[in-house]
């Protein structure tokens, strides 16, 4: 049996092939059953001829219903109005499993295909972004090994809020309280004093209450962290990195990014340096766009959108006011109003997908912030404690995946970017 895919490049024109997937639709017309296959590298036309084919398996092929197991042998042909030009002429047709009736059918309400998300997936569009996400990881991947970077494999149960201690997941641990991880951040920083660079993939779970086209409950976080970097080295990473992660999927699923219909010359096309803008130039230019906004304010998805709508490529929102960011972030010497942080954000109006800074090393100023935001000093000292035996400057940041997948793969909404959301109304399937 060859892949789809593989027949699909008519190497094996007039010669015998084999494929073997899942019904995607049927037809007959007269002593011929079309049916489409799919597998997981795309769909193939294949034709059974009564007198060809045995009439057992005539009867079979035309029976079956979509999404039956099969298997089909035959010789591939030039057919102009098939998919992919090409169809394979059956000798041989196997049912190697049937199908009750598919609950999905054409037209179907969010609602349904949520709750039948386990067979969903098996859609060419979440198979394109599966494949895509995929090979992001790839590139990204590539990137830390190339660039001397380890691996590293934090804790997902904690006792440390890095971010927002409001939308924390409150666990029942032994006989004492726990969180899932927001973020992998501390646990990276501490790895830093013997690795150096490091970087990982893991889950972060936000109780999110609001229902957003942006934000899961449980995302995959890619994150790093470095010595001896600072802010602007830190986003030079995040450039080099999201193009690593883009120019894979461009290389890799030029015709998975098709069907979302996106463009994968247009991803080759992103390239370092992104463009950068102030909070304060932001400000300004919202403004100038008729935002009601002055200093102080956030950027939400509204902003950021405006930001970005009319740009093709990433763009840098640098030094927040403090009150808008977490604790652990380096004053910016040159406004102490503000700290030495980015935001970068995805073009097409689709806003934020890292969040990243260089971390304050001076511990008294930690130790004023942690006070002032009313968090216990006792659950952070571990963390304080890195700034007393050798503290160096250093950096990282937080890349959403499914929020870049949304803005690669052109998704309306991020729990398309992840076969199985988690979202406040949903855990099920
Ligand atoms: O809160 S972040 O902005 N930053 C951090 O967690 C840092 N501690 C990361 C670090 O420096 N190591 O989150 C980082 C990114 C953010 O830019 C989004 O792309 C994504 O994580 N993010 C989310 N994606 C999906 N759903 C939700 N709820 C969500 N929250 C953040």
């Amino acid at each position: 049996m060859q892949s789809i895919a593989k027949v699909l490049s008519g190497d094996s024109l007039g010669q015998p092939v084999g494929v073997h997937g899942w019904i995607y639709r049927t037809r007959s017309s007269g002593g011929i059953v079309f049916v489409v296959v799919r597998d997981s590298t795309g769909i193939i036309q294949t034709t059974m001829r009564k007198g060809v084919v045995s009439d057992a398996e005539f009867e079979l092929a035309s029976s079956a219903g979509i999404e039956s197991a099969v298997e089909v042998e035959g010789t591939l042909a030039e057919d102009k109005r098939a998919p992919g030009g090409l169809e394979i002429r059956a000798s041989k047709f196997s049912l190697v499993a049937p199908s009750e009736p598919f609950p999905i059918t054409e037209y179907q309400s969010t609602e349904l295909l949520l709750d039948q998300r386990h067979l969903w997936i098996r859609s060419r569009e979440q198979t394109a972004v599966t494949r895509i996400k995929a090979a992001m990881l790839r590139g990204g991947r590539e990137w830390f090994q190339e660039n001397d970077y380890v691996e590293v494999t934090p804790p997902m149960i904690t006792g440390v809020a890095p971010e927002d201690s409001t939308t924390l997941f409150q666990i029942k641990y032994f006989d004492r309280i726990a969180y899932l991880s927001q973020s992998a951040q501390f646990y990276l920083e501490s790895l830093i004093y013997s690795c150096e660079r490091v970087w990982a993939l893991t889950p972060s779970f936000r109780a999110e209450k609001s229902r957003t086209p942006r934000h899961l409950a449980e995302y995959w976080h890619l994150e790093m962290e470095a010595a001896w970097i600072d802010n602007d080295g830190n986003m030079k990473v995040q450039e080099e990195l999201v193009t690593a992660m883009i120019g894979r999927a461009a290389v890799d699923c030029p015709a998975e990014l098709k069907l979302l219909g996106r463009d994968a010359a247009d991803l080759g096309r992103i390239a370092p340096p992104f463009d950068r803008m102030s909070y304060e130039e932001a400000m300004a230019s919202l403004q100038k766009s008729g935002f009601d906004t002055s200093w102080g304010s956030d950027l939400g998805a509204v902003e950021e959108r405006a930001l970005t709508k009319e740009r093709d490529t990433p763009l840098f929102v640098v030094n927040y006011p403090k009150e808008l960011k977490p604790f652990y972030m380096k004053e910016n010497p040159d406004d102490h109003r503000t700290y030495k942080n980015s935001d970068l954000l995805a073009p097409e109006g689709y806003g934020e997908i890292i969040g990243g800074s260089e971390r304050e090393t001076d511990n008294s100023l930690l130790v004023d912030r942690l006070r002032e935001i009313g968090e216990s000093l006792d659950n952070y000292q571990w963390y304080l404690d890195l700034r007393k035996y050798g503290s160096v400057p250093h950096s990282g940041f937080g890349l959403g995946l499914e929020r870049m997948v949304t803005w690669v793969c052109k998704l309306e909404h991020i729990r398309d970017a992840t076969p199985f959301p988690r979202t406040v109304a949903r855990v099920y399937p």
